[in-house]
């Protein structure tokens, strides 16, 4: 849930990261950490984890600067995509105020995508929440894999899947590469800082994002 400390001029949000198994979502939150200067973002918070598996939830605090006055703080966090952590990706939904979807476009997880997206509505569903209310940007990682001979999606195909409902921006990016990452980052930053700022009635239109904290180093 948001917080806007109007006495300290603060507004804090949480952004989650979501998406299937191995699809690239921890791999965001160390780009992100390691592109980042020390003073603008805080610890990497990892709980839990095996080999390149998250089994608990990813952490980072992020200071994006000031907007119009308001010191802007993010928490970003990823969900463990396995199937079997339903519970604990419920968990980490609680008060979420903006959405990555993260998608992996090779062709195998194709299916895996999909039911990911179907969990994601699912959960939000338990907090009364309507994926079509919240800010939310796609990803489609993975995408140096389509010059390899491995078996890729196409984006046509990967909209098709995943966006036909929501009709929302879909950056392509290679999380490893660091491509997409601030991108993804920027966008859904500035969303949710518009939709919690609305939400709250401060005023959308009083906050324009001016925040040059995250431009790629
Ligand atoms: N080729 C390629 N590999 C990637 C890319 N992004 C991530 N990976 C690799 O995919 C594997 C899984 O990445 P993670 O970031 O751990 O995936 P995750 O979504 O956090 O997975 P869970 O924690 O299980 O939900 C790692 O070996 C990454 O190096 C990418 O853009 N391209
Ligand atoms: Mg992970």
């Amino acid at each position: 849930m948001a917080l806007i400390d109007l006495s300290k001029r603060e507004i804090h949000c949480k952004i989650v990261y979501y998406g299937p198994g191995r699809c690239g979502k921890t791999t965001n939150l160390l780009y992100i950490y390691n592109a980042m200067q020390s003073n603008v973002r805080g610890k990497l918070l990892t709980i839990e984890t095996k080999g390149d598996r998250t089994l608990f939830f990813d952490l980072l605090p992020i200071h994006l600067g000031k907007v119009q006055g308001f010191n802007i703080r993010i928490q970003l966090y990823t969900v463990p995509g396995q199937t079997i952590y339903e519970a604990t990706r419920r968990l980490v939904l609680k008060g979420v105020d903006g959405l990555v979807f993260v998608a992996d476009s090779l062709r195998v997880r194709r299916a895996k995508n999909i039911e990911s997206m179907e969990d994601l509505k699912k959960n939000l569903r338990t907090y009364n929440l309507d994926i079509k209310d919240l800010p939310i940007v796609l990803q489609y990682n993975k995408r140096d894999l389509v010059k390899s001979p491995i078996p890729t999606l196409s984006v046509e195909e990967l909209n098709q899947d995943l966006n036909q409902e929501l009709k929302t921006v879909a950056f392509e990016a290679c999380a490893t590469q660091g491509i997409g990452v601030f991108e993804t980052l920027k966008e859904i930053s500035k969303r949710t800082i518009k939709y919690v700022t609305a939400k709250n009635l401060l005023g959308a239109s009083r906050i324009s994002m001016k925040s040059n904290h995250m431009a790629r180093p």
